[in-house]
């Protein structure tokens, strides 16, 4: 089998509470993306300071562990060629202000500190972030019957 890129993607709080698992979930699915891990948690501290390591010292920083901390999250692994990038563009810009409609935070989003989702932002953060959040044998590996469809 093909080995294929792999991207890092939760549901945050907000989208967690909001019902918005499945909305998420199902436009990847439907773009033709391979869910490949998928669990429910609530985030600790240590793994929150982690996790935005990148922002430690920011005016939102404070904020945004508090947030991501506060309630469950739907933390997943997706996979597909280009999924990196792929899945940046189908979340759409940081501030929903900015978000274009048709993308997650532009459709579902109003406010910079509730945009309902993370996703990876490189290959690099991406491999980081599968390993803060899954096991190696929490990735299940099985074939997507679409596949044929979907690529060359
Ligand atoms: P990203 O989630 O689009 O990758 P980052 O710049 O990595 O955006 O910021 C991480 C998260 O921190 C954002 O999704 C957002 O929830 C929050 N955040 C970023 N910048 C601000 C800000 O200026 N004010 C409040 N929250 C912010
Ligand atoms: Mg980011």
């Amino acid at each position: 089998m093909k080995e294929r890129e792999r991207t890092f993607l939760m549901v945050k709080p907000d989208g967690v509470q909001r019902g918005l698992v499945g909305n998420i979930v199902s436009r990847l699915e439907i773009k033709g993306f391979k869910l490949v891990a998928m669990k429910m948690i609530t985030i600790s501290p240590e793994l929150a300071a982690r996790h935005y390591g990148e922002h430690k010292g920011k005016p939102f920083y404070d904020g945004l562990i508090e947030f991501i901390t506060s309630a469950p999250v739907v933390a997943m692994i997706w996979e597909g060629d280009n999924v990196v990038e792929m899945v940046r563009s189908m979340m759409g810009a940081t501030d929903p202000r900015n978000s274009a409609p048709g993308t997650m935070r532009g459709d579902l989003a109003v406010f910079m500190g509730k945009n309902i989702v993370h996703g990876s932002d490189s290959k690099e953060s991406a491999e980081r972030e599968m390993a803060l959040f899954f096991q190696e044998d929490e990735i299940c590996d099985y074939t997507l019957p679409s596949e044929g469809c979907l690529y060359d």
